[in-house]
């Protein structure tokens, strides 16, 4: 079947010079980002995390499978749950599971077993991953570059939930298996990640770590 094409809606015309600046602006926004592990028990407001979600859906990706579900988790029982089965794996993680040169990688970052985070913040935006689709006629279709596509659509929804001012942190319990049970999702979804979301608290401590400079990350051929 050829494809049904449709003219680009414009995209803003902008001079050089405001491009730079757009650009440029974008970079001090997002450098006031990081991950924050201290959050205070205070409510956000779920429509800035209803639009968050609609921008990581925007995200381009394989064959336009949009291969995510975002499962966001608010009710404190569920939080304590999924906090209680991620410090059992955490747990096992630092307790020998991981390998010692990856334990002294996190070294600098001092994190531990302990998840209160999972319990305190307001909302967990757990992201799932659908390796296979269903067709309106009920079967299966394989997705493609799934990594790749939550990845990016994780990166928008990060970027969008700063722009709305909200602290996040990006958490991998491992492994997450009892994250689609504990939330009902289908046999083609599996967990790739939980964001965090909420407000720093004000006494809030991040590791003092460097970024890579520009010259380190960019190479101009
Ligand atoms: N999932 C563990 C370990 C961990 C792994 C990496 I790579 C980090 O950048 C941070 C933590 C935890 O959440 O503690």
């Amino acid at each position: 079947m050829p494809p049904k094409l449709v003219p680009l809606k414009p995209y803003p015309q902008l001079s050089d010079d405001e491009r730079v600046a757009g650009a440029e602006g974008f970079l001090n926004a997002i450098r006031s980002r990081r991950t924050v592990r201290d959050f205070l028990d205070r409510p956000v407001p779920m429509q800035a995390i209803k639009a968050a979600i609609a921008a990581a859906g925007l995200a381009p990706n394989g064959a336009n499978r949009q291969p995510w579900h975002f499962v966001v988790v608010s009710d404190p029982a569920i939080k304590r749950t999924i906090r209680e089965a991620a410090e059992v794996e955490e747990r096992a993680f630092y307790d020998g599971r991981a390998p010692k040169e990856w334990l002294e990688a996190l070294e600098p970052l001092g994190t531990d077993w302990r998840k209160p985070f999972l319990e305190t913040a307001p909302v967990l935006i757990v992201v799932f991953q659908e390796s296979w689709g269903r067709v309106p006629s009920g079967g299966r279709v394989k997705n493609y570059y799934v990594t790749e596509s939550v990845g990016i659509a994780t990166g928008f929804l990060l970027a969008a939930l700063h722009a709305a001012g909200l602290a996040t942190l990006t958490h991998t319990p491992s492994p997450m298996g009892f994250l689609r049970d504990l939330l009902k999702r289908p046999s083609n979804e599996k967990a790739a990640m939980i964001v965090v979301v909420g407000h720093a608290a004000e006494d809030a401590k991040v590791p003092a770590i460097e970024k890579k400079s520009f010259d380190e990350i960019a190479t101009f051929v």
